[in-house]
C-alpha cells in the first residue's frame, strides 16, 4: 500500500487501498470495481475480508489494535500479525499443506493476504450442525506431531532454535491472553469473566479447591517456562476449517514457544466440548452415532500423532536431544525414551484440556457449542459435566492412560451417560 502508518480497513476502501497490490491484481482481477468484498471475522479479535473476483479469490486478514471481542478498551499490539505470518511461514514448512498458503505480508498494515479457503467452513460450525469430516483426526495427529517435533530441539539445530525462541519472545501481550485467560481467570472473580448463573455453586466450589489450583497453577508454570516446541497457542475448532473431506488450520496467531501437550490439549478440550454439548443441538435419535465420530476423531488424532511423531523419532531425530550416538550407535534401544516423552506430553495434553474446558464455560471467551444453546437449564447441565470432567482430568489424569480411556471417561460424563 502506498500510505505506511496503519489504518483499519473497511468495506469503502480495501479497493481502492489494495487496488494496485499485484498479488490482488493477479489473484482476484486487475479491475478493483469488479471485486466482490465482504468482511466475515467472526474471530475474537481481528478483522478478515473475503475479496473475490472474476480471476478467483483471497483471504484479506488485518489486526485491530485492539481486541474486537471487548473494544478500545483493550488495546493489543499489531505486531501480532508478523508473529502469526511467521507461523503460518513455519508451519507451512513443517506440515506442507495443512495450512493456508500466504501471498503476501505488509507489517506497517498488520495485514495478511492469503489463500482463500472455500467452501471450507469453520469446524466449530460443522460440529454444532452434526456434520462430519472424513480424515479429521488423522489430519490433526499429524499437524501437531510434525510442528511440535521438527519444532524442537529433537529435530532443529540448536542455535537455530534458540533464535527462534529469541524472536518469538517478542510476541507479549498475545501470551498474556492465554496467561490470564486460560490459567488465572476461571478460578477468581476476574473483572471480564461471565457464566451462567445456573453454576454459581459450582464454580464456587471450583475456586475454593486449593488442589485443583495448585495444579493448575504446575501446568501454567508449564506453559509459561518450557519452551520445547513453537505451539499454534490456540488450537480449537475454531482455528479448523474443513469441507467434508480436507481440513486446514488457521489462525496461528496465539504462536509461541511452550510445552509440547498444549496444542493437543486444546484441541482434545473441544471435541470433548462438542460431544458434551450435543444434547444441547440434536434430537436423541440421531445424537449417539455423532458422538461416537467425535470420539472417533479424538482416537484417530492420537493415533496420528503418535505415529507422525514415533516416524519422525526413527527418521528425523537430527537435533541435540536423545541423540543417536547415546543410543542407536550403541546398540541400544530409544524406544522406551520415546515411550516416556509420549507418555510425559499425553500426561501434560490431558491437564490443558480440563483447564480448556473449565476456561470456555468461565472466563471472558465462551465457545459457542455450550452458548448456542437456548435453554440456559439445559446449558448449564452441560456445562456442568464439562467442568467436572475437567477437574477429573486436572487432578487425576495420571489415571487416563490413553485416547481410549479418555472417550470412556467422556462418556461417563455425557448427559445419556
Ligand atoms: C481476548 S481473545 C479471547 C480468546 O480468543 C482467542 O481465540 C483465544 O482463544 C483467546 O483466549
Ligand atoms: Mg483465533
Amino acid at each position: 500500500m502506498a500510505e505506511d502508518a496503519y489504518q483499519a480497513l473497511n468495506l469503502q476502501t480495501l479497493g481502492s487501498r489494495l487496488g494496485a497490490l499485484p498479488v490482488l491484481r493477479a489473484r482476484v482481477g486487475n479491475d478493483p470495481g469488479l471485486w466482490q468484498i465482504r468482511e466475515v471475522g467472526d474471530g475474537n479479535l481481528n478483522l478478515v475480508f473475503v475479496v473475490t473476483g472474476p480471476a478467483g479469490g483471497v483471504i484479506v486478514k488485518q489486526a485491530l489494535p485492539y481486541v474486537r471481542l471487548v473494544g478500545e478498551s483493550w488495546p493489543l499490539p499489531l505486531y501480532r500479525a508478523f508473529y502469526e505470518y511467521q507461523a503460518l511461514t513455519r508451519q507451512a514448512a513443517r506440515a506442507p499443506g495443512a495450512v493456508p498458503e500466504v501471498f503476501w505480508f505488509d507489517p506497517d498494515q498488520a495485514l495478511i493476504v492469503m489463500e482463500y479457503l472455500h467452501p471450507h467452513r469453520i469446524l466449530r460450525q460443522k460440529l454444532i450442525a452434526g456434520e462430519r469430516v472424513a480424515g479429521l483426526g488423522r489430519f490433526l495427529g499429524r499437524y501437531v506431531a510434525r510442528n511440535a517435533f521438527l519444532g524442537s530441539e529433537l529435530a532443529m539445530k540448536s542455535a537455530a532454535k534458540k533464535a527462534d525462541v529469541a524472536l518469538f519472545a517478542g510476541n507479549v501481550d498475545i501470551p498474556a491472553i492465554s496467561e490470564a485467560l486460560v490459567f488465572t481467570d476461571p478460578y477468581h472473580g476476574a473483572r471480564l469473566n461471565h457464566h451462567n448463573p445456573a453454576l454459581d455453586a459450582l464454580v464456587a466450589g471450583l475456586r475454593a479447591d486449593v488442589a485443583l489450583k495448585t495444579a493448575v497453577q504446575d501446568l501454567f508454570m508449564a506453559f509459561a517456562s518450557n519452551t520445547e516446541t513453537l505451539l499454534h497457542g490456540d488450537l480449537h475448532s475454531g482455528s479448523v476449517m474443513s469441507t467434508a473431506e480436507d481440513s486446514r488450520v488457521i489462525d496461528p496467531e496465539f504462536a509461541q514457544y511452550g510445552p509440547m501437550g498444549f496444542d493437543l490439549g486444546m484441541l482434545i478440550a473441544n471435541m470433548v466440548m462438542a460431544f458434551l454439548s450435543q444434547p444441547g443441538h440434536r434430537e436423541r435419535a440421531d445424537m449417539g452415532p455423532y458422538q461416537d465420530w467425535i470420539l472417533s476423531v479424538i482416537i484417530d488424532c492420537m493415533a496420528a500423532f503418535r505415529a507422525e511423531f514415533t516416524r519422525l523419532w526413527q527418521t528425523e531425530r537430527t537435533g541435540m536431544l536423545y541423540p543417536a550416538c547415546l543410543f542407536e550407535e550403541q546398540g541400544h534401544s530409544s524406544d522406551p525414551a520415546l515411550q516416556r516423552l509420549l507418555t510425559r506430553i499425553w500426561n501434560e495434553a490431558l491437564g490443558f484440556c480440563g483447564i480448556e474446558m473449565h476456561r470456555r464455560i468461565l472466563s471472558l471467551a465462551h465457545n459457542a457449542d455450550f452458548e448456542a444453546i437456548p435453554d440456559p437449564v439445559l446449558r448449564g447441565r452441560l456445562e456442568a459435566r464439562s467442568l467436572a470432567m475437567g477437574r477429573d482430568l486436572i487432578l487425576a489424569r495420571g489415571a487416563v492412560g490413553d485416547a481410549a480411556a479418555l472417550c470412556a471417561l467422556a462418556g461417563d460424563h455425557d448427559e445419556k451417560g
